[in-house]
């Protein structure tokens, strides 16, 4: 399943920046005071979501791992973004449960015949973008996709990026690695924790990830020969000398951030391959998790 979903992201990508572009519609309006939850990967996405919202200067945009959501009177947000493929997830049924009549709260799922559905108040459903997977990839980067062309971005550049990032190559020093430092800044921050995440899930590899400037402040210290950095977005001066000197694989590619994450899935496909794995089975992992 995987690996069909992973190359079908071009699609659902332009289908989703053509909903997302559409104005109006249930996502928060300029000014709001937002509160973006999610569980793994679908926090992640909030992360980005979140820095997107803010740089735009769209109003204040806090993301929370639902499990940590700090939604008190007091904090004043206006509207609460969920994102949940599955929308069993207990953790954001309890976030949406705990502000309903408080809180106007819309959530992102795939499907739409789900509990999360009856406890928003509004939805945006991405049927067309659900997985039979395990592991999540083409719902969280449409969601976000959707997000980023509902913010007023032009993402045919990430479409076209994304279908180049499905047959660009696959370097072997990528598959054979002992280790990988994702890193970000910005909403790039949170495409290098989903990025981290994907090949714990997918292949079981030692990952770890930072915003890119809090890298040289003690993490650059496992970085060694046969392990990788990998930078998504911007680079910030001196670091790709830094990594080097450690005899560590700086990468940086100039595409979309989010049509480099597909890169990243890919490769952690291809680890799971060669280390004899099933990516739509992982260890210890269920579709959604159920308290
Ligand atoms: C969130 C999630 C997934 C993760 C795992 C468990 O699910 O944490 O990101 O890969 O399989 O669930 P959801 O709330 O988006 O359905």
């Amino acid at each position: 399943y995987m690996e069909h979903e992973l190359n079908s992201q071009p699609d659902t990508w332009r289908e989703a920046a053509r909903i997302g572009a559409l104005t109006g519609g249930p996502l928060p309006k300029a000014g709001e005071r937002v509160a973006v939850v999610g569980c793994g990967t679908s926090w992640f996405m909030a992360q980005s979501y979140a820095a997107l919202r803010e740089g735009a200067g769209l109003g204040v945009t806090d993301p929370f791992a639902a499990s940590e959501a700090f939604l008190g009177a007091g904090r004043g947000y206006d509207a609460v973004v969920a994102i949940t493929r599955s929308g069993t997830t207990t953790e954001v049924l309890r976030v949406l449960d705990s502000v309903k009549g408080r809180i106007p709260t819309v959530t992102i799922i795939g499907d739409p015949e789900t509990p999360a559905v009856a406890m928003s108040d509004e939805t945006v459903a991405l049927p067309f973008a659900d997985e039979k997977s395990v592991v999540q990839t083409r719902f969280a980067t449409t969601a976000l996709t959707l997000l980023r062309a509902h913010l007023g971005e032009d993402v045919s550049r990430a479409v076209s990026d994304a279908q180049e990032a499905l047959t660009a190559p696959l370097e072997q020093e990528w598959v054979d690695a002992e280790q990988f430092s994702f890193l970000g800044t910005g909403w790039t921050f949170g495409l290098a924790n989903e990025a981290a995440l994907k090949m714990r899930e997918a292949s079981q590899s030692w990952t770890e990830s930072y915003p890119a400037m809090e890298y040289r402040h003690g993490p650059i210290s496992i970085a060694a020969p046969g392990r990788v950095t990998w930078l998504f977005g911007p680079t910030p001066a001196g670091l790709e000398a830094d990594v080097v000197r450690t005899g560590a694989r700086f990468v940086h590619h100039a595409r979309d951030p989010l049509a480099d994450l597909v890169l990243v899935q890919r490769v952690a496909l291809a680890r799971a391959r060669a280390r004899g794995l099933d990516p739509d089975n992982p260890r210890s992992l269920t579709r959604s998790v159920m308290l």
